[in-house]
């Protein structure tokens, strides 16, 4: 199996070799996933995406000319369109670019808080694709649309001819109900959408399609290679490889995001859930992804950016090391303050939040990323103990899965800060569960999620790719302090 995995920081394409007794993963190929801002507006370079997405299916298909079938996934939300005979309407936009600035707040009053989250059960975030639809409307581009297709459905369209709407991802628009998993033509209609842009929904594991002639070409497969529909939105992939067992576990799927929640059978639709601004995205095999999106690995990747862009010789494994040395919660923010959400100068951000809240400003790039650090795991901490709360279960064990599995500073802190004992990884679960996936379509694997997280935790500690955290002791107070210190009142 082929995994095509397209972070907001960056693409690979990754080889799955899958029996019923093993699973190994190599990397074939990886890019930088680096937006353009053309004019004001800022995009994602997506000609690039598939054009790396077809270096990467030949590079796989090099290596085994067996290759059974390809699954794509994305981040969430965005989405090109298509006009009537099927050619892209301008350049996808990114969810970090200010189009939708006010338009959440209008559409909240006009249609009720209420009413769009027992509907659709999602969080209200700014970029979601209800609010950047209502943010276009009146524009030509919109209004000569016939088809919208998320990203990973737009290249999987571009690599076979068919346009299909995977589901998983179809639940960040907003405009999904969450009981019946259709799209709610209600509120298309009430947020003033045309109905004819959303299509027939698929599921993941379902056929998506053959590669068109010239793209076998491109890849150099010499006989018919089929798409199969994935989780595609890759948080959806990345929880199908979180290596739990049993149900109390939370995970933290920690990347240029941490999406940190639990896996539910039903959706969590009340008022404190709305109020806590708790998501209930859709999993494979009808499982509910209860979540909330904390700020995550961005506020460093970023403020990385702005530093090398100054000159200063930064590299993350020193930088790590040095925030280890610097003195911890010495200095907490809000990671999700929304003024942290748009690409600019994170480090002078974070100095002024600092200052603003009373709190000493971190000085240099190791005081800054400790700093960063000490206020994800804070905002871990709160998260894990919210979910565990409103969806009323037991949380024994937290799991981080994704790049951020990596960093053994931020593991560490969150097995101190949620005073639970934290497993890390796999690094790459995202193109696991889909491939996973993809492997039981193939009928290669059978059973349900407990049976692929089984098949996972067989094979991956013998490869060294899971370690566990304990929480230190005698820290407790500490954590519960800063967690006053932040605002955080949730224990
Ligand atoms: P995304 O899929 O959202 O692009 P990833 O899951 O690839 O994100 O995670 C990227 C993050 O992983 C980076 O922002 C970085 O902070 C972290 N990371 C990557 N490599 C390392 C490493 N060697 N040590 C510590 N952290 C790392
Ligand atoms: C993570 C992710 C997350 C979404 C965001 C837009 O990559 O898909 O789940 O909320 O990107």
């Amino acid at each position: 199996m082929a995994a095509v995995d397209l972070g907001a920081g960056s693409g690979r394409v990754m080889l799955a070799e899958i029996a019923a007794d093993g699973v190994s993963l190599t990397e074939v190929h990886r890019f930088p996933n680096d937006p353009v801002r053309l004019l004001d507006t800022l995009h994602w370079d997506v000609l690039r995406l598939y054009a790396e997405t077809v270096r990467g299916l030949r590079a796989a298909l090099a290596r085994r000319p067996d290759l059974a079938s390809v699954g794509i996934d994305s981040w969430a939300v965005d989405y090109g369109l298509l006009d009537t005979t099927g050619a892209l309407l301008g350049n996808p936009v990114h969810y970090r670019d200010g189009r939708t600035e006010g338009v959440p707040e209008r559409v909240v009053a006009a249609l009720g808080a209420d009413r769009l989250y027992t509907t659709t059960g999602l969080q209200l975030l700014p970029f979601n694709t209800l609010f950047q639809l209502v943010a276009a409307t009146g524009t030509p581009i919109l209004d000569r649309a016939e088809r919208l297709l998320l990203i990973p459905d737009l290249l999987s369209y571009w690599l076979t001819g068919v346009a299909g709407t995977e589901v998983t991802n179809a639940s960040t628009t907003q405009l999904l109900d969450v009981r019946t998993r259709r799209w709610s033509t209600e509120l298309i209609s009430a947020a003033g959408l045309p109905e004819r842009l959303f299509g027939p929904l698929r599921q993941p594991g379902e056929p998506a399609g053959d590669l068109r002639a010239e793209v076998r070409e491109a890849v150099g497969a010499t006989g018919p290679l089929p798409v199969t529909a994935v989780g595609s939105h890759d948080t959806a992939s990345a929880v199908v490889a979180v290596p739990a067992e049993g149900d109390r576990f939370a995970y933290i799927s920690c990347g240029t995001w941490s999406l940190v929640g639990v896996e539910l059978p039903e959706p969590v639709l009340s008022a404190e859930s709305r109020e806590a601004n708790f998501t209930n995205e859709a999993g494979v095999d009808g499982t509910v992804r209860y979540l909330r999106n904390v700020m995550g690995l961005w506020l460093l990747q970023e403020s990385l950016r702005v530093w090398r862009s100054r000159g200063y010789d930064v590299e993350l494994p020193a930088l790590l090391a040095a925030a280890a040395r610097e003195p911890g919660l010495a200095a907490v923010v809000d990671p999700d303050d929304p003024v942290f959400l748009p690409p600019g100068d994170m480090p002078a951000r974070l100095a002024r939040a600092c200052a603003e809240r009373g709190e000493p400003v971190p000085d240099g790039p190791a005081a800054i990323t400790r700093c960063i650090l000490d206020s994800l795991a804070l905002a871990h901490r709160s998260a894990v103990r919210q979910a565990g709360r409103l969806a009323d279960r037991s949380v024994d064990v937290v799991h981080i899965v994704g790049g951020g599995a990596r960093n053994e500073l931020l593991c560490q802190l969150t097995a101190d800060a949620c005073g639970l004992p934290v497993v890390a990884g796999p690094v790459e679960a995202t193109a696991l569960g889909n491939a996973l996936v993809q492997a039981r379509a193939l009928g290669v694997l059978d059973g349900g999620l407990a049976e692929l997280r089984g098949l996972l935790r067989r094979t991956l500690p013998g490869s060294g790719s899971l370690r566990t955290y304990q929480p230190t002791p005698g820290v407790e107070i500490a954590w519960r302090d800063a967690a006053e210190r932040a605002g955080r009142r949730d224990g």
